[in-house]
């Protein structure tokens, strides 16, 4: 698996938080300046945007796809993976940030 990513990039962090988590694998490559008017500066996303995903087929973009992508590769792994979220959702410190 291969991150396209910069380091002060939130929507990336969110993305490498969840792969330092469920211990995946990774290659990391820093773009560098997301300003960069070349797209081969940021992989193999058309919008030129960070985070992007690479594991072996298309690439995945935007970081909410690429976090259900992750999901659900782990959840194969480990099945209990949606009942374990289930139960973090419910503590009261991650209850009191969800919308109301
Ligand atoms: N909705 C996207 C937003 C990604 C995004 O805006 N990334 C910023 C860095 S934090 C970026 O690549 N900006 C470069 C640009 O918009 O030209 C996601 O969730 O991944």
């Amino acid at each position: 698996m291969k991150l396209y990513f910069t380091p002060r990039s939130h929507f990336s962090r969110k993305v490498r938080i969840l792969l330092h988590a469920w211990k995946l694998e990774v290659e990391l490559i820093d773009v560098g300046n997301v300003g960069a008017t070349s797209s081969h500066a940021f992989g193999p996303n058309p919008l030129m945007k960070v985070p992007t995903l690479l594991d072996g087929g298309p690439s995945i973009f935007d970081s909410d796809h690429i976090a259900q992508y992750l999901y659900d590769l782990v959840e194969r792994r480990h099945p209990r993976l949606q009942e374990i979220v289930a139960r973090m959702s419910s503590l009261p410190y991650v209850a009191a940030s969800q919308p109301r």
